[in-house]
């Protein structure tokens, strides 16, 4: 939360209903972050607390991610008093407005009695399924009138299974003697639905790939792999282009993240025909059961990726840093993963590491890994957390270094250090839109003056360490991994 004037009535609250744990951050971007970070990890939702139209505009970046990621997530944003709206003073705005483009609910209480079924009405939509950001605007004068009765309790409804005709239709392409693949998504993307899609792949032949941007990923020792869909579109289609027939579970046709001159959009071959397994507010997971058990694939083994060597001696780069923190993440980790133009080197080591729930960007909009990080420390609180993060996007919303300090959250921030916006580069080959002149340098450069992440970490109360080699960063890694509380390693690419 992050409170203003107008809800003074629901911080005092705090003191009197010890079963709310209220958490202040140092910026709204970092509160609706976390809000995410929690509900993909606690399966349920947290509730964020803004101030007025500009708190929740300064959250919006970060409510667009959890819209993407289908978390569940509620705001709760103040209103001024109602009598107060009519002389639109400084802090008066169209917060409705701001709120509906990034919410699936957007609800203003109409009274004070009607504040708790109100509060009721916003965990059921949030809750969904899928899940949603539910959005509830608060006028201050309703805090301090009398209100009606608290509202009931929302039971989190399960997901169902989908209809018939989609298991059949999704049986038929597997038996149909095409080469078929299986795109899983959302909830799927567990150990449950990822145990059933290797058993429907050693059955049958299908390929099975993992959506690029699903909320949440288990990885690691005893779960099956899958193939991720790459970011670049030549590479995505390139790795799709054998598949006639996707069957697709909580997941839509793949897209490309832009459109590039002279490449199309979709990553299917054009001739691919869609099968809908599961949508997203279905169960994936019991919908690839019931298929495995439908072609009577038998249970199997899972073939363990080894762990990575350790890079002893090497230099420290994207590549050596994964096969550092693959070769020693403890099990159960969660792992926040805003590793931008690292990502494809880093990607590939944790499939070896120990089991983990991998967290990624779900809406391309950076500054999100280490609020996402506050919130899955806050939601297990016994996992250890680690934030793999591009230097460029930690800068959005550093202030979640001093959330993780004041609740000593067990959160391990590695910064990637290239010191440079480094896909924008790439972006700016791919793109065709000439070349990089000193002006344009000054855009994408970021050493002059370089960020001092030591200087910055400490002063939000995060002891931090800066290592230059692989040796240096095995050291600190391994030594984060072992103890408890928040800290920061600067890893110099
Ligand atoms: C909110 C938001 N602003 C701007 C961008 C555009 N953008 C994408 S990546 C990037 C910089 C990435 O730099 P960094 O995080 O250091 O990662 P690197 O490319 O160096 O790996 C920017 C500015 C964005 N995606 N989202």
């Amino acid at each position: 939360m992050n409170p203003g004037t107008s809800e003074m009535q629901f911080v005092s609250a705090l003191d009197r209903v010890p079963e709310m744990r209220g958490v202040l951050s140092l910026f709204e971007g970092v509160c609706s972050g976390a809000a995410d970070g929690y509900a993909r990890m606690a399966g349920k939702p947290a509730a964020t607390l803004l101030h007025l139209g500009p708190g929740l505009a300064n959250a919006l970046s970060n409510l667009h991610n959890a819209r993407k990621a289908l978390s569940p997530v509620i705001n709760i944003v103040g209103e001024h008093s109602t009598a107060h709206l009519q002389h639109d003073a400084p802090l008066t705005a169209d917060i409705e407005a701001f709120a509906r483009p990034v919410s699936g609910w957007v609800r203003t209480v109409e009274s004070a009695s009607a504040m708790g079924e109100a509060a009721s009405a916003t965990v059921a939509a949030a809750l969904g399924p899928p899940g949603k950001v539910a959005t509830l605007i608060v006028p201050a004068d309703f805090s301090w009138s009398e209100a009606g009765e608290p509202g009931c309790r929302m039971p989190r409804p399960a997901r169902s299974l989908p209809e018939s005709e989609q298991l059949r239709g999704a049986a038929s392409a597997l038996r149909s003697g095409q080469k078929v693949g299986l795109l899983l998504g959302g909830t799927a993307l567990q150990a449950r639905g990822l145990h059933a899609a290797e058993r429907l792949r050693a059955a049958t032949g299908a390929r099975v790939f993992a959506h690029r941007y699903a909320a949440r990923t288990t990885r690691g020792a005893g779960i099956p792999a899958v193939e991720r869909i790459p970011y670049f579109p030549e590479n995505a289609q390139a790795l799709l282009a054998d598949v006639e027939r996707l069957v697709l579970v909580e997941a839509r046709p793949p897209v490309s993240f832009f459109r590039y001159p002279g490449l199309r959009s979709t990553l299917a071959p054009e001739n691919c025909s869609f099968d809908v397994l599961a949508s997203d507010s279905q169960d994936g997971a019991g919908a690839l059961e019931w298929l495995a058990d439908e072609l009577g694939a038998p249970p199997t083994d899972c073939v363990a990726t080894p762990r990575p060597e350790l890079p002893r001696g090497e230099s420290l780069t994207a590549g050596t840093l994964g096969r550092a923190v693959g070769a020693l993440l403890p099990s159960g980790a969660i792992v926040s993963d805003e590793s931008v133009s690292s990502a494809e080197a880093i990607w590939p080591h944790l499939a070896g590491a120990a089991m983990h729930d991998h967290l990624p960007v779900t809406g391309g909009s950076i500054g999100q890994g280490l609020p996402v990080a506050v919130g899955a420390a806050l939601a297990c609180p016994f996992r250890k957390v680690v934030a793999l993060e591009a230097d460029g996007s930690a800068m959005y919303t550093l202030q979640a270094l001093w959330t993780m300090a004041r609740e000593r959250l067990d959160v391990t921030v590695v910064i990637l250090a290239n010191r440079r916006y480094r896909i924008l580069d790439i972006e700016m080959r791919r793109t065709g839109a000439g070349s990089v002149g000193p002006r344009a340098e000054e855009m994408i450069d970021l050493t002059d003056p370089a960020p001092n992440w030591i200087k910055l970490s400490q002063g939000f109360g995060v002891n931090a360490v800066r290592t230059a080699t692989a040796d240096e960063f095995i050291r600190e890694f391994g030594a984060a991994m072992l103890e408890r509380g928040p800290r920061l390693i600067e890893a110099v690419l």
